[in-house]
This record gives structure tokens, C-alpha cells and sequence, in this order.
């Protein structure tokens, strides 16, 4: 059986560092089987060194370093290779914006494009502040649309070959919640208002799933009036991802079975 491999990706803060942070360090001693096994001792390292500067309740500074991150994801009776290529987010959005990935020579962005194209299993991730932002400012329209586009162009060329699993994860969700419930009533409406191209290329054709998910779900304001991790933060939302991870397909087969079930209920 070939090797699965599984991508995480994000735009610039979108969270990647703190989510596979949360994640590999619950996933660091079996649940129900599942774990994570650090491929090198700079995995290990990394993990640990950002663990401890979450729990020194302050955050991970952005990544200025490119680093290809990997584990081997055991599950009962399977392993998977989880990789994540940690990299300044911002190449993200200048490779996807304006269709640079077509023509670029750069071998760090080609070795950004290979770890996607060579990925059955991808996990974007997505920061809602991105998407909240309501200004009439000519930059900040610019930024939000261009951000928009990113993801409409990542996620067509991404699809465009072969067919991947692919999922959004909504990072830091306890922060925006509210905000979303508030403004649009709903995740599926905040969708189809800000983000309508990729909702309506993209999610209402394929089964994509969103995910919400707080890597740290409780923090703190400190004396510089900043928001940090409280101590003993715990994280909301993981296991359903892992789930989705495990198994991409029957895990969205369930969901959109139980989705139709409810709507025959109402009906
Ligand atoms: N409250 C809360 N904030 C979060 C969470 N995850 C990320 N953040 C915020 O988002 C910021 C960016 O998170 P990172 O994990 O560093 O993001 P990144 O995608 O690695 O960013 P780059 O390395 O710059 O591309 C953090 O410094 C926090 O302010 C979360 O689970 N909860
Ligand atoms: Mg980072």
C-alpha cells in the first residue's frame, strides 16, 4: 500500500505553527491508537521549543526559516506520512494572487508547489480575521480581495490533476465565533458573503469541509494589555479534524449523510 502523505498549508498567520504545535504535541502519546512519531530530532525539537513558548504564555514568532516538518501518523493498522513545510505564509498569497506559481523559477517556491502537487491529503488553513475585515480603505479592500484569490487559485490549481482531500480549518475560532454568529448568522452565510468565489467554485460543487478549531482556546489579556495563552490552555476542535485526516471520505460521507438526515427531520 502506498504511503498517504498529508499537507498542512496556510496564508500568512493563518496559525500553522500553533496548530501543529497543539497538534503534534497532543498527539504525542496514543489516543485510541493514533500518534504522532517524529521523523528527526528537529521535529522533536521544534515541537517542544514551541510548546514551551505557548506555555510561557506568549506566542511563536512568525517563521522567518523555511522547514520541512515530518511524522509518521500511525493509526491502528495504517501509517501515513503527515508533512508540514513551514514557511513564511506571504509566499502563499504572492504565489497564488497574481498565478505567479506558473512561471516561477524560484526553487523555494518550487519546492513549496512539489510538497502540495505530491500531497493526496491537504489541509488549508484559514484565519477568519482575514475575512471579517469591513473597511472601506483601498488597501485593505486590495488585501482582503487578493486573499480571496489566493485561495479560488490555490485551491483550482491544487484540484485541477487528480483528486485530493481537502479540507479548511478555521484557526483560533473561539476569537471570531461570536462575530460570525453575530454578522452572519452562520459559518455557511459568512461564506457565501466574503468569500463568494471560492464558496461558489469550489465548496458548493465538492464536499469540502470546514473545520473550526482553537489550537489554544483560552487566553489572557497580560500587563502590556496584550492577548496571550492562559496558562494550562487546553485545545478545542483537534479530534474531528484527526478524524477527517484518518479517513478524508468516509468521515465526509458521515457528515453530509447526517446533514440530510436532519433536513428530512425538519421537513
Ligand atoms: N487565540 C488564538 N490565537 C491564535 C491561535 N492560533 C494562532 N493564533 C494567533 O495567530 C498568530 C499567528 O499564529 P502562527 O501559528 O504563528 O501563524 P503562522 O501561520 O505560523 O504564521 P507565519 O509563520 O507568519 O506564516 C499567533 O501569534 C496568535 O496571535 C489560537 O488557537 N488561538
Ligand atoms: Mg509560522
Amino acid at each position: 500500500m502506498s504511503e498517504r502523505k498529508i499537507a498542512i498549508i496556510g496564508t500568512r498567520g493563518a496559525g500553522k505553527t500553533v496548530f501543529i504545535t497543539t497538534l503534534a504535541k497532543y498527539l504525542s502519546k496514543p489516543r485510541n491508537g493514533i500518534f504522532l512519531n517524529p521523523e528527526s530530532y528537529e521535529v522533536a525539537e521544534y515541537v517542544e521549543l514551541n510548546w514551551a513558548i505557548l506555555n510561557r504564555s506568549e506566542w511563536i514568532p512568525s517563521t522567518n526559516v523555511e522547514q520541512m516538518l515530518n511524522w509518521k501518523f500511525c493509526t491502528p493498522g495504517n501509517i501515513s506520512q503527515l508533512r508540514l513545510l513551514d514557511y513564511n505564509g506571504e509566499d502563499f498569497h504572492r504565489l497564488f494572487t497574481k498565478k505567479e506559481f506558473l512561471n516561477t523559477t524560484s526553487s523555494k517556491d518550487q519546492e513549496l508547489l512539489d510538497y502540495l502537487r505530491d500531497s493526496q491529503i491537504i489541509s488549508l488553513l484559514i484565519n477568519l480575521q482575514d475575512f471579517l475585515d469591513e473597511s472601506l480603505e483601498e488597501d485593505r479592500i486590495k488585501l482582503k480581495l487578493q486573499r480571496q484569490i489566493a485561495l479560488k487559485e490555490f485551491l483550482t490549481e491544487i484540484r485541477k490533476d487528480k483528486k485530493r482531500d481537502i479540507a479548511v480549518v478555521f484557526t483560533a475560532y473561539n476569537q471570531y465565533k461570536e462575530t460570525i454568529e453575530k454578522r452572519y448568522g452562520n459559518q455557511k452565510e459568512f461564506f457565501q458573503q466574503e468569500l463568494p468565489f471560492v464558496y461558489y467554485e469550489h465548496f458548493v460543487k465538492e464536499h469540502i469541509l470546514g473545520f473550526p478549531v482553537s489550537a489554544v482556546a483560552q487566553t489572557v489579556i497580560n500587563e502590556e494589555n496584550n492577548r496571550v495563552p492562559a496558562q494550562g490552555f487546553l485545545s478545542e476542535g483537534l479530534d474531528n479534524i484527526i478524524k477527517w485526516i484518518i479517513n478524508p471520505e468516509k468521515y465526509t460521507q458521515a457528515y453530509f449523510n447526517r446533514k440530510q438526515e436532519n433536513n428530512n427531520v425538519r421537513k
